[in-house]
């Protein structure tokens, strides 16, 4: 499969707080790295997305004095998970992953930047109404398939997936090209993205 006009690449948090040896690392995320690299390369369109939170930011445990991973809050929104404290605005962490070889990505989508609403989709807001505005650029720029990869498959990269569908997007991800962070609940969003119609694709089908 060669990418065609309206195709582009959307790649999702590959940040170095993301990976092995930072705060939220997901286990091999780094490894991913040299497979993205290629798939850039087939790519005209590329789009990334940047996790960014400011100080005290509602994902934080430490902002509730909770605990990671295990405890929750519940916000106007929803129950929000709980995460050590990460990708913090302007911090070397929270950067483009330096490994990443993107440099023709037209666009980077930052993302949980308000200090009371997370969003773990490149779309929408964890309201699941706030739009990001990447909806309306990818339409006004006429791309309509969307081939997703990053971290993590659970959270950021599960819930961009969903949305896009949602909104009219025809989505492939990229299955060798994510890492995930619970096996469990990679194994719950991965049914959803079935039952919305999300394809899931190997990078093979890409590059041959
Ligand atoms: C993510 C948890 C918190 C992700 C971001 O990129 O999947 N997960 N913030
Ligand atoms: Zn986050």
């Amino acid at each position: 499969m060669k990418p065609e006009p309206t195709d582009v690449l959307l790649v999702i948090d590959m940040q170095p707080d993301f990976l092995p040896g930072g705060p939220l690392a997901v286990a091999e995320g780094d490894e991913i790295v040299p497979l993205i690299n290629r798939l850039g390369e087939r790519f005209p369109e590329v789009v990334l997305t940047q996790d960014w939170h400011p100080p005290m930011h509602i994902s934080f445990a430490s902002t509730h004095g909770k605990q990671p991973f295990s405890d929750t809050v519940e916000a106007p929104y929803g129950t929000q998970s709980l995460w050590p404290d990460h990708t913090l605005q302007d911090t070397p962490g929270a950067a483009v992953a330096p490994s990443l070889r993107l440099p023709h990505a037209g666009l980077i989508v930052r993302k949980g930047f308000r200090r009371d609403i997370d969003s773990y989709s490149a779309f929408l807001e964890n309201d699941h109404q706030t739009p990001t505005g990447l909806g309306g650029y990818l339409r006004e720029r006429n791309l309509s398939r969307l081939f997703l990869c990053g971290l993590a498959w659970d959270y950021c990269v599960g819930f961009s997936a969903l949305d896009a569908r949602s909104l009219g997007f025809e989505v492939f991800v990229i299955e060798d090209a994510v890492r995930g962070i619970d096996p469990e609940s990679m194994r719950i969003m991965t049914a959803r993205w079935d039952e919305a119609g999300v394809q899931r694709i190997h990078s093979a089908s890409i590059l041959g």
